[in-house]
């Protein structure tokens, strides 16, 4: 199956544009256990289900409407370039649904504080997804939204809903059990903190690193089981309220990722000094009683995981942390004029 065929089963031929311009915002998110690793690299299939929380309020937000022109992309209030790489990868996500001789004018603006390292292409294709939803009016459920948002990018299946969110890895070949579904379960006192450790760019980008990974490491084989059982704890961890057991299995599943990674042949290897650092950091304060745990993606960066009681320990041993209250504006996700 192809991307084209995957829009076909959701909307049919339903390309004529409802209304002149729509908006939609969504969530940027974190993976509590990872994706890594695709079984389609075309339709971003991935080899193991994902649990992630959404971050409330920092996203994306998206204009969009139809023009007669190109398109025309204008990201945090600067029109780009079309051989920009951005924009070149917006265009063709939407020349999926482009009606025909259409142009796109997509204003798109990141609620992430510069510099807080969360940057991320899953919630730009969600909020992409979902004004096109509006701008179509096709009408779509989370399930077919989470899909066609998959298409741009595979985390960003799980940033078209607020809260904590599980992405199926799915088995068929079409792609159409793979999507993500909220948990509905709220963690109000849950905070993330998330350092920028360094301004060096990364080695390699996800969707290579996960190429690189799945072809040539041997520890990559034991992954899809221990991404399975690590969902499987989380998701028991998270229904008991049980914090010590949601941080040690979070911690333990970005350490296993990231083993795999380093098993690649070339190694595909994120850490900086700062981050071994930062690391150790977070393991002294746990040795002095302190609940929290780290988590880390694709780069450099440390996102720590703790609760609201020890935000001032937190706070002290990483002044220059943004401070993320996931749970504190869920609405905002959810409807947008
Ligand atoms: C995640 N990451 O679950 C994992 C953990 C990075 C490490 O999803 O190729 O931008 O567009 O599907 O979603 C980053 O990869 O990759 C990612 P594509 P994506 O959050």
């Amino acid at each position: 199956m192809t991307k084209q065929e995957t829009v076909r089963a959701l909307i049919g031929d339903r390309l004529q544009p409802k209304n002149s311009r729509a908006e939609a915002f969504a969530p940027v998110n974190i993976a509590l256990c990872k994706y890594w690793g695709k079984r389609n690299e075309e339709l971003n299939l991935p080899m193991n289900g994902s649990l992630s929380v959404s971050l409330g309020r920092l996203g994306t937000r998206t204009r969009l409407s139809i023009t007669e022109g190109g398109d025309e992309v204008i990201l945090n209030g600067r029109k780009l370039a079309q051989e920009e790489s951005f924009a070149r990868r917006v265009s063709a996500y939407l020349d999926l649904f482009r009606p025909p001789n259409a142009g796109f004018r997509i204003e798109t603006e990141n609620t992430i504080p510069t510099g807080a390292g969360l940057a991320s292409s899953a919630s730009g294709f969600a909020a992409l997804a979902m004004a096109l939803n509006r701008l179509f009016g096709w009408e779509l459920d989370g399930r077919a939204l989470s899909i066609l948002a998959r298409l741009g990018s595979g985390s960003a299946a799980r940033s078209v809903f607020t809260g904590f969110v599980e992405w199926f890895a799915g088995e068929r070949k079409d792609g159409l059990d793979s999507y993500a579904a909220p948990l509905s379960i709220e963690w109000p006192e849950l905070r993330i903190g998330a350092v920028v450790l360094s301004a060096v760019a990364k080695p390699i980008g996800s969707t290579a690193g996960m190429k690189q990974t799945v072809r040539t490491s041997l520890f990559y084989r034991l992954w899809p089981q221990r991404a399975e059982n690590d969902l499987a704890e989380l998701k028991r961890a998270i229904a008991a309220r049980d914090f010590q057991l949601l941080g040690t299995i979070a911690e333990a599943n970005a350490l296993a990722m990231h083993a795999t990674m380093i098993d690649s042949r070339p190694p595909v290897f994120y850490w900086l000094p700062e981050t071994i650092s930062a690391f150790q950091t977070v393991w002294r304060l746990r040795q002095d009683g302190v609940g929290i745990y780290f988590t880390i993606d694709a780069g450099a960066n440390v996102k720590m995981l703790f609760l609201a009681h020890n935000l001032n320990v937190v706070r002290a041993a990483f002044p220059q942390a943004e401070i993320i209250e996931p749970f504190a504006s869920i609405e905002i996700g959810k409807e947008q004029p």
